[in-house]
């Protein structure tokens, strides 16, 4: 890419760091920004040209409006065959990363993985209660082993409701049966989801869009939600903790070390041992001062809401982060890798280690993780990264851009920051929502898109938010962004509207909450159960005054949580790319006003960001009327007697 430094930091990546290693490299290798650049979308299936369908070998069909394939399927039966097969994908990546945290559970129990623990037995405890396990007087490693059973068994659940389903509001819950979209297990919703959309099978496209939400729900409440609390179960429920993120944490005089992926298991290992003073002494007979471990993507959040590892950067950072020619090893699990890092790592001294069982790239050297092998296989490949130091091929280009960071916001620890260690509560949150110093609380969430600049939206939405006293929660790259941008710097307090600062300054807490990765949005499915529980804003989760937004979504999985939040209750938004229903509006109506009806949230898409975000408002604000909370109220500030009269009222 031949542009300079404005440019690029004007149309390609907010983040200057990237801006700075892009214009550094002048298009001398390629990127994912130089990919973009140089090739289009196919127009078939993109915008609202016609769609495509290709489930059997009569086609490709190319359907327009008018249209249909060669078996008379029509434009409308084509998008939600698609739409859920995207959702059958995502709901796979998320819950297959719940299944194997589910076995690793029972491993841990046995004692059969090494170098892991039950570090959070509380947790243990509310998992185990909520999947039905009797607790009492029970051995903690019966009670994991039980749960790592029960959870197994309800991802793969074939008959009923999945269990977990009971910790949304009990409302909600009878929303979901009345319009029979309950799930079993998250394995067999999938299933349904691929066999329905074989050939010749189901053809009606509300039907077929009832089943991809039971699926996504069977994801939001079943497999990531397994994922999130078995993770704070065996690396710890975060609290909060103080880091820095940005490409400036790599080190010049340092062994780095990046990991990258979505799983916690192997990097939580490693991130332990890289302060092993064996290894920090070998370091430096290699002639480096230390060993320094950071993140990228998904893997990047779970380090750094349990350790405070810095994370470097998100989705569009990974290939930059090589280019600056200071990594001596990225070690990779799943999801949201690029196979151009393989052909990449070539140019640099980088070595590319692929590990999980089912994923390998071309390039990559592949070390498998098996559970048993953890502290073993984690010594072998810090050690590598090692060796690898003084073989740096060229000087190193580390840009100097850093940014301060508070993240770890569980559930349970926004519960102890709003009530502190006696009374934690949500209430103090519903009082400033009711007495609109608070108008509502938004989740900015997903995946960057190279299609768009770098983290611009979800930036901008976050300040914007923030200055219009809404509460914002992040995950996933979303959630990098902001601290990239400084956003989750203490500092960045100064930004938010008076009424959140007076809340904010009150209780001690950040107008932006970092909640995690993306399996941890069910960390928000939890929060605002709770919300509704706590009382004062209505019966179930669709009352509550907020919104979801995916502002630069690319992933399946962003399609599944998307599907899942609205179908929760939430209205949800996404910008960015078109939801791969564009061309059918028959579909998009069941996702708006179908969906509305049905389930109180919906699913759009809006390109422009300033409608989106004028959009999300005006929905805080018509479901804070409907709440009747619409008209500001002065505090009042009760003496002794008042509080009886009340009390006794
Ligand atoms: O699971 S936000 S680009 S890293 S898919 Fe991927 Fe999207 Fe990033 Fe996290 Ni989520």
């Amino acid at each position: 890419m031949k542009k300079n430094y404005e440019d690029i930091l004007e149309e390609v990546s907010e983040d200057k760091a990237v801006a700075e290693i892009l214009e550094k490299l002048g298009g001398e290798v390629s990127t994912i920004f130089d990919r973009a650049a140089s090739t289009k979308c196919c127009p078939i299936g993109s915008g609202i040209s016609g769609i495509c369908c290709k489930n059997c070998s009569m086609g490709p069909c190319r359907v327009r409006e008018g249209k249909t394939g060669l078996c008379g399927a029509t434009l409308e039966t084509i998008a939600a065959r698609n739409f859920a097969r995207h959702i059958a994908a995502g709901a796979a990546a998320h819950s297959d990363h719940g299944r194997d945290l589910a076995h690793l559970l029972g491993l841990v129990a046995e004692g059969k993985a090494p170098g892991l623990e039950i570090k959070d037995e509380l947790k243990l405890m509310k998992f185990a209660g909520n999947l039905g396990i009797e607790i009492a007087d029970r051995d903690i490693k019966e009670i994991a082993k039980e749960a790592s059973e029960k959870a197994l068994s309800s991802i793969g659940q074939q008959l009923g409701e999945v269990n977990l389903i009971k910790m949304a509001p009990e409302k909600r819950q009878e929303v979901w049966r009345k319009n029979n979209v309950v799930p079993r297990g998250v394995d067999r919703e999938i299933v349904e989801v691929m066999h329905r959309t074989h050939i010749g099978v189901d053809q009606d496209a509300e039907h077929i869009m009832d089943q991809a939400v039971r699926c996504a729900i069977g994801d939001g409440w079943g497999g990531s939600m397994i994922a999130t609390e078995i993770s704070d179960i065996l690396f710890n429920t975060p609290t909060a903790v103080r880091a820095k993120a940005n490409l400036g944490m790599l080190k010049d005089d340092e062994v780095n070390l990046v990991i990258h992926g979505h799983e916690p298991t192997l990097s939580e290992i490693i991130v332990e041992l890289s302060s092993d003073d064996e290894l920090i002494e070998y370091a430096k007979s290699k002639g480096s001062k230390g060993i320094n471990v950071v993140g990228i993507c998904c893997t990047a959040n779970e380090v750094l809401m349990r350790q405070g590892v810095s994370p470097i950067g998100n989705f569009l950072s990974q290939e930059i982060a090589i280019a600056t020619g200071a990594i001596e090893l990225m070690v990779v699990d799943i999801q949201c890798i690029m196979q151009a890092l393989g052909k990449l790592t070539e140019s640099y001294h980088t070595k590319l280690i692929t590990t999980s069982p089912k994923a390998k790239i071309t390039g990559a050297l592949h070390m498998e993780f098996k559970d048993s092998n953890g502290p073993e296989l984690a010594r072998e490949i810090i050690k590598m990264a090692i060796d690898n130091f003084p073989n740096r091929k060229r000087k190193t280009y580390i840009p100097n851009v850093t940014a301060g960071l508070v993240a770890g916001f569980s559930h349970e620890y926004i519960k102890y920051m709003l009530g502190g260690r006696f009374r934690e509560s949500f209430r103090p949150l519903n009082d400033a929502i009711i007495d609109g110093r608070i108008q509502g609380a938004v989740a900015v969430v997903g995946c960057n898109n190279a299609r768009h600049c770098h983290d611009k939206y979800h930036n901008f939405l976050t300040r914007e938010l923030i200055k219009r006293d809404c509460l914002v929660v992040l995950t996933g790259c979303a959630a990098i962004s902001t601290a990239k941008c400084g956003l989750m710097d203490p500092e960045a307090l100064k930004y938010a509207g008076e009424g959140l600062r007076s809340v904010c300054e009150a209780v001690g807490m950040p107008p932006i909450l970092h909640l995690g990765s993306c399996v941890d949005n069910s960390r928000i499915l939890t929060v605002l159960s709770e919300v509704v529980q706590e009382g004062g804003l209505g019966e179930d989760i669709s009352d509550l005054p907020v919104a979801g937004i995916a502002p630069e979504w690319m992933s399946e999985k962003a399609l599944s949580i998307g599907t899942y939040v609205a179908a929760s209750g939430v209205y949800t938004v996404f910008g960015g790319e078109p939801i791969p229903v564009e061309s059918s509006s028959e579909v998009k109506e069941i996702m708006t006003t179908g969906w509305q009806k049905k389930y109180g949230g919906q699913l759009e898409y809006i390109s422009d960001i300033e409608e989106l975000l004028d959009k999300v408002l005006s929905v805080i604000q018509e479901k804070r009327k409907a709440l009747k909370i619409d008209t500001k109220k002065e505090r009042v500030l009760l003496d002794m007697e008042a509080r009886r009269a009340l009390k006794n009222v």
